[in-house]
């Protein structure tokens, strides 16, 4: 099983997850500082050219929820519960992490860590004031929701911890979350996992 990544959020939560499964994965650094996402060959397994991806004999995934939910399942991993209920519940929290949550906080990311980091031009303060603004709200829904549980789904680590989290963590970021305290702790907890502090294998 090949796991494409690259020191990023979203192969964060791919490679985090593979490692606090035991997933037996090859691992495949694609660097996009090199542009190595937008060659023909890598096009060929994610025509989108982003990572992370994976290819487990026949199959081959990208989108990071997929691919977190095949390392888990095939590692037989309750980060991915068996109950039905839990499952919707996982996947509700997907889909408000892409659309709310992780796409605010990912284009400030963008602003103040790539933008710098692949001297792609200043932040830009308007962007950042008005993803901040978006942010907020959704921020708030999470941090209600921590208020009367350790972890997003069933009150037990899930993989719906794990994407919620990709863009927490980078200092440089900014997220304007000071405010919210029951994320803040929620973080923490995540933070005390070793494939978490430390998702990506030591580079060669
Ligand atoms: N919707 C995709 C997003 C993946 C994504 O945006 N990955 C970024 C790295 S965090 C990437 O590959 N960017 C390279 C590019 O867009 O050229 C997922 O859930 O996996």
């Amino acid at each position: 099983m090949k796991l494409y990544y690259f020191e990023t959020p979203h192969p964060r939560i791919a490679c985090a997850v593979a490692k606090h499964t035991d997933a037996p994965v090859e691992w495949v650094r694609i660097d996009l500082t090199r542009g190595e996402n937008k060659r023909p060959e890598y096009l060929a397994i994610d025509p989108n050219g982003k990572v992370p991806a994976l290819v487990d004999g026949d199959v081959t995934l990208w989108e990071a929820p997929a691919v977190i939910c095949h390392l888990a399942a095939k590692t037989g991993s309750d980060l991915w519960p068996q109950d039905e209920r839990a499952r919707i519940d996982i996947l509700r929290w997907f889909n408000w992490s892409t659309a709310h949550f992780s796409r605010h906080a990912g284009t400030i990311f963008f602003e103040r860590v790539i933008k710098p980091g692949l001297r792609l031009g200043e932040p830009d303060a308007h962007n950042i004031e008005q993803s901040s603004a978006m942010l907020r709200p959704f921020a708030g829904v999470l941090d209600a929701h921590l208020a009367q549980r350790d972890y997003l789904v069933g009150n037990r680590l899930s993989l719906a911890d794990f994407h919620a989290a990709m863009f927490l963590g980078y200092d440089a970021a900014q997220l304007p979350l000071e405010e919210f305290g029951h994320i803040a702790r929620w973080y923490a907890r995540l933070h005390e996992l070793p494939a978490w502090r430390e998702p990506f294998p030591a580079q060669a």
